[in-house]
């Protein structure tokens, strides 16, 4: 792992990614709350919103979409990814390389590692070759760090979601975006055993304000580095009042209070 803060990626050393994969992770099912969202120009637009560091795209819409975007969104190349058509082992096929992604203006790359999948030997393998030519264009990688599959009994255990942000930070990581392991002190432990890797929370499905804003706020409290944020943010009817609110949480360091009064101002 290197030093990002230097990088697009971050904005004082926080992250905030915005994550619209959700297409080809779920499908459309994800897109009926807010039907326009399903529209990419809706979530590009979204993501010029100041407080996103990023915005996570699948290979058919960066390169689609961002080069509309280029001068007001900073990409991040979500460079496996899998459908969730499929019964079997977890498994992500790589669907773009490192080289292709920086070709279409990407600034840094994702990867999903399934630690405990029974393809986790290969898809370490594949990890290593996209950290690696990573390194050589200069991006830095944030793994989806999420244990799932036969080798694991339950992916919600804080124990288990240490151990993947281990396993993240260990083969090189940079920013390992894990689920929330269920309190602040369970999160303080997983940011430790992530060392110098910086740890960021998944959103997960939507929550109301309260709720989301509340749970950002242990995570932050705890040692987090942001947020990789989909539905939270792209299922509401106004995605720029909550990016409001997490702006003060992520950057300002503001109380919930504060924040939801920002999501109403
Ligand atoms: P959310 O904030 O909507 O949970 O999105 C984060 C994310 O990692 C997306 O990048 C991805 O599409 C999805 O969650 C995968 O979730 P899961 O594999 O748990 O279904």
């Amino acid at each position: 792992m290197q030093p990002i803060d230097d990088s697009p990626l971050t904005r004082d050393g926080k992250i905030l990614i915005l994550a619209y994969d959700h297409g080809l992770e779920h499908g459309p099912v994800d897109f009926e709350a807010v039907p326009e969202s399903a529209d990419p120009e809706h979530v590009f637009e979204v993501a010029t919103h100041p407080a996103v560091t990023s915005l996570a795209v699948q290979k058919g819409i960066g390169e689609g979409y961002y080069p509309d975007y280029a001068d007001d969104v900073t990409l991040l190349a979500k460079i496996n990814g899998t459908s969730d058509l499929w019964m079997g082992e977890p498994d992500s096929a790589v669907n773009w390389s490192v080289e292709y992604a920086d070709e279409v203006g990407a600034d840094s790359i994702g990867f999903t590692l399934y630690g405990g999948s029974n393809h986790e030997i290969e898809m370490v393998e594949e990890f290593r070759d996209a950290h690696e030519a990573a390194r050589a264009h200069d991006m830095p990688v944030v793994a989806w760090a999420y244990p799932r599959g036969q080798g694991v009994k339950n992916d919600k255990k804080s124990g288990v979601i240490s151990y993947a942000a281990r396993q993240a930070m260990e083969l090189g990581a940079d920013v390992a975006k894990v689920k929330y392991p269920g309190s602040p002190e369970a999160m303080e432990e997983v940011v430790e055993m992530a060392g110098r890797t910086k740890v960021v929370m998944s959103g997960g499905s939507k929550t109301s304000d309260r709720e989301f804003l509340e749970t950002v706020k242990g995570a932050m409290d705890a040692g987090a580095a942001g947020l990789a944020v989909g539905r939270n943010v792209f299922q509401r009817e106004n995605p720029e009042a909550i990016l409001d609110g997490l702006e003060e949480i992520i950057f300002e360091e503001s109380s919930v209070e504060t924040a939801l009064a920002a999501t109403e101002s």
